[in-house]
């Protein structure tokens, strides 16, 4: 990754990009998959990023990673004990499913060395996999999904944009695959990117998503460090439980007043998915 004048940016468009000033790089590697820089920034900490594209950062990573974990844990209809995760090697998604009481954990990480890059730089996170019950696999969650006879209360699909390695985490085949491995009753998220500069993603989850289960619901997070800062997710289950939200307990972001706001989307979201 270039580091011009010690800023690091991540492009959004032709026109407009994100930079953060850096005091040092700290690692630059290419692996099998893709290539993986940290840095460490003055205002995010250390920042962690794959072909160019910010994955997480020190100071925010508590938003993406309560929205995604925290948000169907109570969409669960029962009291959720088993969480599949694919993509995550940085750990910070199993560490919050470790945190809420999900012991039995397994994690599906293409890529062996986001899990290294991860274990030297955010060790805090990383040292989850250390931890009885939580199962770390190194292969495709893709061809994981599609051979397993495990079941899970949880499935979340902690992945990067939809283009390379992750483009088949979007697919409908995919979206099958991860029912089929669901207890009754369970609940499947993925992330969905920007609604402003990734359409796409929002759209593909929504639309296969849709055909699958009874009821696929997107919501939204304030992600300072993604591009545009508005990040979505898309939730889907087979049964809805009323929510009890008043027994929730709070993140640093996530409370029971966003676990209930964060489905309320803008006008021009709707209007992307056709709802
Ligand atoms: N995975 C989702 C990051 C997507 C960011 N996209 C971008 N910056 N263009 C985050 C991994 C954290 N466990």
């Amino acid at each position: 990754m270039r580091l011009i004048e010690n800023w690091f940016s991540e492009r959004y468009s032709e026109n407009l990009q994100l930079s953060f000033r850096v005091k040092d790089q700290l690692l630059s590697v290419r692996t099998d998959f893709q290539r993986i820089d940290v840095f460490d920034t003055y205002d995010y900490g250390k920042l962690l990023t794959i072909d160019g594209t910010v994955q997480m950062s020190e100071y925010d990573e508590f938003v993406y990673h309560e929205m995604i974990t925290m948000v169907p844990y109570y969409y669960v209809d029962h009291k959720p004990r088993s969480a599949l995760v694919i993509g995550g090697g940085d750990g910070g998604t199993a560490t919050r499913l470790s945190q809420i009481g999900i012991q039995e954990i397994t994690n599906v990480e293409i890529d062996t060395q986001v899990v290294e890059v991860s274990k030297q730089f955010f060790p805090h996170l990383t040292s989850v996999f250390d931890r009885k019950g939580v199962n770390l696999l190194i292969q495709d969650g893709i061809k994981y999904l599609a051979e397993t006879k495990q079941k899970f209360d949880l499935i979340i699909i902690d992945s990067t944009d939809p283009e390379g390695p992750a483009e088949g985490l979007f697919s409908k085949s995919f979206y099958e695959n991860a029912k089929k491995a669901l207890n009754p009753g369970g609940v499947f998220v993925t992330q969905s990117g920007s609604p402003y500069y990734q359409p796409k993603a929002i759209k593909m989850a929504y639309s296969g998503l849709s055909g699958i289960f009874s009821h696929v619901k997107p919501y939204t997070a304030f992600i300072p460090t993604y591009p545009s800062g508005f990040w979505s997710f898309t939730l889907a289950t087979d049964s809805v439980r009323p929510l009890e939200s008043n027994i929730c307990k709070p993140g640093k972001y996530f409370n029971r007043d966003v676990l209930n706001g964060s489905f309320y989307l803008p006008q021009f979201v709707k209007e992307l998915i056709g709802i």
